[in-house]
Order: C-alpha cells, then sequence, then structure tokens
C-alpha cells in the first residue's frame, strides 16, 4: 500500500491540520507523535528506505524495535496536509532504546521532532500505564493555557479545579485531572523526565509559557482532550476578564454527585474548598 494512503497516515496527517486550524502552530510551533501498531508497520513496510542510525538522547527500553510517525524538527503544521512527505517521518527504534532511524519522509532532509525524547519517554510511561492502549502523544501552543500560567499559581490542584469548574464535560473528560510543570528548557531530556513524571498520573501535562502535553489511544481521543482543555481554559481567561471572581459556580458536592452518575472517580485533593 502507499505510504499516504494508510488510514493511520491519514488520520496523524488530518490531527496535525486540525491543530494548525485551532491556531495552535504557529511557524514551526508543537510536535505529534503516534506509536505504529505491528499490522499498521506491515501495510506501508514496502515503502521503507532506512538511513543511518542515531541517538535518541535518552533511554526508552519499552518501545525497542517499535515504530513512530513523528512530526519533523522545524516543520511546520501549516504543511503537513500539503507535504507530508516533507514535514513528517516515521522513525524505527533499536533493540536498545536508545537509537532511531528514519525509515520514510523527511525527503528533503531533516530530524524528527526538537522534542523527541519527551515525545518517547510520555510513550513509553503511557504504554505501561493503559496496558499498551494508548499511542499519541501531542504537544501544542495553546493560547489560553499559556496565559493561564502567567495568572495561576503553578499546581496540579488549581490548573485542575479551575478548569473543571468551567465546563461540566471537563471532570469527566480528565477525570485524573492535570500536572503543571514550570518553565524549563525545551527539548531536552531534564524536561522529558518531569513530563514523562507526571504523564504516570496524568493524560494532560502543562509547561508554563509554553504549551501543553495530551496523550491518549487514538487522534480522537488525543485532539479531543487537547481541545476540551483549551477550550476550558478559554473560558476561564474569559471570566477572568470580566470579573476576578464568580458569582456561582460547579461546587464540591456538584462534582461529587457528577461522579457518581457518570462513573468516574474525581480525586478528593482537587475537591477541597477553597
Ligand atoms: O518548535 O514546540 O517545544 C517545536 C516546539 C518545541
Ligand atoms: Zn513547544
Amino acid at each position: 500500500m502507499k505510504f499516504l494512503e494508510a488510514e493511520f497516515v491519514k488520520g496523524f496527517i488530518r490531527m496535525a491540520n486540525d491543530g494548525w486550524e485551532q491556531g495552535w502552530h504557529e511557524r514551526n510551533g508543537g510536535n505529534l507523535s503516534y506509536r505504529v501498531k505491528e499490522e499498521e508497520v506491515q501495510l506501508v513496510r514496502e515503502n521503507f528506505a532506512p538511513g543511518e542510525w542515531q541517538e535518541i538522547g535518552t533511554t526508552v527500553k519499552g518501545l525497542a524495535g517499535e515504530y513512530f510517525l513523528v512530526t519533523g524538527s522545524g516543520k511546520y503544521f501549516r504543511n503537513v496536509a500539503i507535504a507530508p512527505e516533507e514535514s513528517i517521518c516515521m522513525i524505527e527504534l533499536d533493540e536498545s532504546g536508545e537509537k532511531y532511524r528514519i525509515v520514510w519522509g523527511l525527503i528533503n532532509g531533516g530530524r524528527p521532532t526538537s522534542e523527541l525524547p519527551s515525545h518517547l519517554m510520555n510513550l513509553e510511561v503511557v504504554k505501561k500505564k493503559s496496558d499498551g492502549r494508548y499511542r499519541v502523544v501531542y504537544h501544542a501552543h495553546t493560547t489560553n493555557i499559556i496565559a493561564l500560567t502567567f495568572v495561576l499559581p503553578l499546581s496540579d490542584e488549581v490548573f485542575t479545579r479551575e478548569l473543571w469548574e468551567m465546563a461540566t464535560e471537563c471532570p469527566v473528560v480528565f477525570p485524573d485531572g492535570i500536572g503543571v510543570i514550570p518553565w524549563m528548557v525545551p527539548g531536552g531530556k531534564e524536561i522529558a523526565v518531569a513530563t514523562s513524571e507526571k504523564m504516570k498520573q496524568y493524560d494532560v501535562a502543562v509547561w508554563a509559557h509554553h504549551g501543553m502535553f495530551a496523550t491518549g489511544e487514538d487522534f480522537d481521543l488525543t485532539f479531543g482532550l487537547m481541545h476540551t482543555v483549551e477550550k476550558a481554559a478559554e473560558i476561564l481567561v474569559k471570566m477572568l476578564s470580566m470579573r476576578s471572581d464568580k458569582l456561582q459556580t460547579i461546587t464540591p458536592d456538584n462534582f461529587r454527585d457528577l461522579a457518581k452518575d457518570f462513573g468516574v472517580t474525581l480525586p478528593e485533593r482537587f475537591l477541597q474548598e477553597k
């Protein structure tokens, strides 16, 4: 099968374009990765032209030998749908989990996303916590979440509770809450370790003054998660722009009732009286 005709490739490209259309990917901002299923690898294997092995910059033993579809470093989400073979690539990891090689894409040269260590360390952690179901990691420069990192305390509890209060669906969509990481230099192992620590517990991590990471089983769930959190952040920004306090809101007991009816568990540490 031609590489670009495979459904998983089409889904990846559509998600990248959806993020561009949301305004989350100025210039080369953001990156996306997908842990490819074994049967999907077989579908497109005839297109592979393996390059040289390169260092990942970290070790991901739990992903050894697997294949990933990832956006390219310095490439623009705006171009993914019109020139995917220049903008994205498929990589293979070696058996030590320390090296990768490009097997398809980036035909005009380039490397996988500058955030490859964060993507792979997150994918390793979420694969483990979900018994292999989670396959997508998405990083976007979501405007309203970034704005909130200047005015809210950078705590998991505050971000989770404030965003939950902004839309009734929020605690159902991200019942585990969200993690927040203080400003760090992007692109390296240190921020990758900090983010993957948060991902053991949450499906969303906020990078202060930078953006967000979201993870999930497939493109719909992961894009939907990013979209829901950012929409809640937009409501909070609007609310705080009108006045600094709330006349009324969703209360801790409202959340407990919601949790019962929707069959989700909401940790009590997010439901403390303020
Ligand atoms: O430019 O978003 O975090 C890509 C990025 C780096
Ligand atoms: Zn970024």
